[in-house]
């Protein structure tokens, strides 16, 4: 039979059951969102690493060629944006951010949350438990390709149990706190929570 939906979507709206979280729609496009401009990076060798403070010993450092030796995951999942788009089996590829923290062994058992730091100051708070799911990572490709300028390049954040601008790009470092601290759009009335699934938008 002709599905004019299937043909669309290239899927039944049968499959979309469950897939999609209220108040949203489904979207073949990869919509681009962030506030400000997008950064641009000549030698990563030289002026990028990813630092690592807060909650532990030491402070870590890491050099892009370090960040990159570090084993890969590779994640099928779908991603959900406030304004109301979703993206079903999107493909990411990165560092496991619970692998990640295998290489933290300083890191202390008071770490309860964490602040994804970027270039041009935004700021995204998740709670450490979030991140220790299985789907949690330090993406840096997308659809088996590195990262675009637009979307990340070269390091972003992917937590897709949460709204998708707590997925940071243009990550430099992760800030381990004992306690919860508002990020950038939490502090402009976002739902501090962001559970697509229970619709947690903006703040009460
Ligand atoms: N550094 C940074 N990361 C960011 C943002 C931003 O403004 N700056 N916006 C967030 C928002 S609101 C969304 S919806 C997603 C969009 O990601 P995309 O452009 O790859 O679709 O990025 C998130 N990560
Ligand atoms: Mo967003």
């Amino acid at each position: 039979m002709f599905d004019a939906f299937k043909k669309k979507h290239g899927r039944t709206q049968a499959d979309l059951e469950g897939r999609v979280p209220p108040g949203q729609y489904v979207t073949e496009k990869f919509p681009v969102l962030h506030y400000g401009s997008v950064p641009q990076y000549t030698d990563l060798d030289t002026t990028w690493d990813l630092r690592v403070w807060g909650e532990l010993e030491d402070v870590a450092r890491l050099s892009f060629a370090e960040f990159r030796a570090l084993p890969t995951i590779q994640v099928t999942t779908d991603i959900h944006c406030v304004t109301r788009w979703s993206k079903l089996d999107t493909r990411w590829e990165g560092v496991q951010f619970k692998e990640f923290l295998n290489h933290i062994p300083s890191l202390k058992s008071s770490a309860k949350f964490v602040i994804a730091h970027c270039d041009q100051g935004f700021t995204a708070n998740i709670p450490i438990e979030i991140l220790l799911e299985a789907d949690a990572m330090l993406a840096y490709k997308y659809d088996g390709a590195e990262l675009t300028p637009e979307h990340g390049y070269p390091l972003r954040l992917l937590t897709p149990r949460k709204y998708f601008w707590k997925s940071a790009k243009w990550l430099r470092g992760l800030e381990f706190l004992p306690y919860d601290k508002l990020g950038f759009w939490e502090r402009y009335g976002y739902n501090n929570h962001a559970d697509p699934w229970k619709e947690e938008r903006y703040a009460e």
